[in-house]
């Protein structure tokens, strides 16, 4: 079963991983590069059994990203929480209010001025993948030195993936880069799936997904299921059929306040082969709705809830 490389990776992590402090104070094991390859043909999906992921939330993350959005308030109105410790956190440390997520959040929907000045992400992954900014010469200054004006629509890589696949099916060049370098500090959080790479084989469309830095209880089955996700309608709109996704891992880690959930999950073994069904096929890429996509034969162990590291 495909997902026995998913466990085999946490246990190698949980047995021999390098045990460090890390940027959030948890503390994590961690190993340096890692590999894993699922089949995605006729609707598989690597969607984990051993405990239930919930892959609408996920896929609701997505949609968003194809928006461009950067602010939680939408996702929060559909009751997408994956995001909200980020803007919670600041608003906490700037004005000392000690807010609960759930009030937080409920204000971020009710509150269209409080999310503009809260809910804010700056450019992380929507922003980059559909509107890379792009500068232009605008004169000059006083001084003689050169003014630069922000094009209003940057470079849309998501479009330009799509046509790319469509008129040059074997380009070595199909890349969806997050990465912006000179935005990284207004993020956030730097993207950790970061890069994905595209490649046509026949009629098959593979992806790489290059990813940082790697949670692997709570991003991972996420991180997979959105790349696989990505295939799948990339595919329907370019006529191509979905091939494999291999996906890379940077710092790949478990945080040690994860241990429960990882001794419990690690005692599970997996079942079922779920596939994805998306019920109609858009005009574009970003015209997907939810309620497009089910997913058949998802049979999973119960779910194993941990916290997240902000
Ligand atoms: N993380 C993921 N996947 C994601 C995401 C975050 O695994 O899609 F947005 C985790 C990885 C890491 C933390 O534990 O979030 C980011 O911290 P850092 O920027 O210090 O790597």
């Amino acid at each position: 079963h495909p997902e026995w490389q998913y466990l085999d990776l946490m246990r190698q992590i949980w047995t021999q991983g390098d045990e460090r402090m890390d940027r959030t104070g948890v503390g994590t094991r961690a190993v340096f590069g890692a590999q894993l390859r699922f089949d995605l043909s006729q609707g598989r999906v690597p969607l984990l059994s051993t405990k239930r992921v919930y892959w609408k939330t996920a896929t609701r993350e997505f949609l968003w990203f194809l928006t461009g959005d950067t602010n939680i308030r939408s996702l929060c109105a559909q009751g997408v929480e994956i995001w909200t410790d980020w803007p919670l956190d600041r608003y906490r440390r700037e004005t000392g209010e000690a807010i609960s997520r759930a009030d937080f959040s409920a204000r971020i929907v009710a509150d269209a001025a409080f999310a503009a000045q809260w809910g804010d992400l700056g450019p992380v992954y929507g922003k980059q993948w559909v509107d890379w900014p792009v500068y232009e010469p605008a004169g000059q200054d006083g001084a003689g030195g050169n003014l630069y004006r922000r094009r209003a629509q940057g470079v849309n890589q998501v479009a330009e993936l799509v046509d790319g696949l469509r008129r040059n099916p074997g380009s070595r060049r199909h890349i969806v880069e997050g990465w912006n370098v000179a935005e990284l500090d207004a993020m956030a959080l730097p993207p950790c799936h970061k890069t994905y790479q595209f490649h046509v084989a026949g009629n098959r469309l593979s992806c790489v997904l290059y990813q940082r830095s790697c949670d692997v209880v709570l991003g991972l089955p996420f991180n997979l299921w959105g790349a696989a996700l990505f295939v799948h309608m990339l595919a329907q709109q370019c006529d191509l059929e979905p091939g494999e996704l291999v996906w890379m891992g940077g710092d790949t880690h478990l945080y040690l306040n994860h241990a429960d959930l990882i001794e419990a999950q690690l005692q599970r073994e997996p079942s079922g082969d779920p596939r994805l069904v998306i019920a109609r096929r858009p005009e574009s890429i970003f015209d997907y709705a939810i309620e497009d996509f089910a997913v058949e034969g998802y049979h999973p162990q119960g779910h194993l809830a941990a916290p997240v590291a902000v």
